[in-house]
């Protein structure tokens, strides 16, 4: 039966400047129109819009060294993290619809401001753990985690439109799934912290159950914590999720990308979902795109209790003769 005591607050970050492909601001509205809102409230969970979050326009935002972006990714990210703050202050589960990866440093900080210490299960391709001086793309997309964890401040350079962000997470509570493009800088890093990684190396090994099992083990030995899920679209195969900015092929099925949503939404910890990376300007026919979108909406439903066996209504009485 549908988790009927959670509820969803819905934050849209249309924000596409911490890469360079333009489209994946329009993914909330898309995901929206496919009835993410109306399928949630269906399977009992309750839902709260927020809308979007209205980002500042920096238009002459000139890089200082190699970093794309920083003023408006620094300013959009503050935003965002007041905005996720207002929402676990009212009680919900917040769920980010992106825009591209970059928003996770301020959906995890504004998370993390609001409940304290919590678990982060990054579902994607790529580890975006670059430091700003180690990425060769200087796209800020890739370098989330950067910002965020305790263990990599010492490397951070000083961007002035990040003095804002405190680091919040500790690289023993955060744990990657579907990684198979990973940077040699980003490789010596998950080494050199000792990141928990279950590449799809180990997916293929171990299978999404096992997996899943571990993951869930592994965050709650010290304790049970909020748990943040950043989930980028292109974590799943492109076959099934092409319209997103960094396809890589070998990715997770359709049936693994829901399994993990499925079990994360089970252990009850859920407190913060994002969900990224979907661009419908990078799907090539229309179908393309659909399969893209309705994958993402499946991905958040499962998140809130849809099971795949079927639901229903605690209340649901059979009809009598
Ligand atoms: B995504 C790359 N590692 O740093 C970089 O889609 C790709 O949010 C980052 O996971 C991909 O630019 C960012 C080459
Ligand atoms: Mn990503
Ligand atoms: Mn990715």
């Amino acid at each position: 039966r549908a988790n009927h005591n959670t509820s969803a607050g819905v934050i849209g970050a249309p924000f596409s400047r911490g890469q360079p492909r333009g489209g994946v601001e329009r993914a909330p509205d898309l995901i929206r129109a496919a009835g993410l809102l109306t399928r949630l409230r269906e399977q009992g969970c309750a839902v709260k819009d927020y809308g979007n979050v209205v980002f500042e326009d920096l238009e002459d935002d000139e890089p200082p060294g190699l970093v794309k972006r920083v003023r408006a990714v620094g300013s959009a990210t503050r935003r965002l993290s007041e905005a996720v703050q207002a929402v676990k202050r009212d009680g919900h589960t917040t769920v980010m619809l992106g825009g591209d990866h970059s928003l996770a440093i301020g959906s995890i900080h504004g998370h993390a401001a609001a409940v304290g210490h919590l678990s982060v299960v990054w579902v994607d391709a790529h580890a975006d753990i670059n430091t700003p001086l180690s990425s060769y793309t200087g796209n800020i997309h890739g370098q989330s985690m950067s910002y965020l964890l305790h263990e990599l401040q010492p490397k951070m350079p000083a961007l002035p439109s990040f003095s804002w962000i405190r680091p919040c997470v500790w690289a023993r509570d955060l744990v990657y799934v579907g990684l198979r493009d990973v940077d040699p800088a980003e490789h010596y890093i998950l080494k050199l912290l000792g990141v928990k990684v279950f590449s799809m190396r180990e997916v293929d090994q171990l299978g999404v159950a096992r997996v899943m099992e571990e993951t869930c083990d592994y965050l709650t030995a010290r304790g049970k914590k909020p748990i943040h899920l950043s989930y980028d679209i292109d974590a799943i195969d492109p076959s099934v999720t092409p319209a997103t900015g960094t396809p890589v092929a070998g990715g997770l099925s359709y049936r693994e990308g829901v399994y993990i949503a499925e079990h994360l939404g089970q252990t009850g910890l859920l407190s913060a979902v994002d969900l990224v990376e979907v661009n419908p300007l990078r799907g090539q026919t229309e179908e393309a795109v659909q399969s893209t979108v309705s994958t993402a909406v499946d991905l958040l439903l499962a998140c809130f209790g849809r099971r795949r066996g079927g639901n229903h209504p605690p209340e649901y009485r059979l009809p009598e003769p």
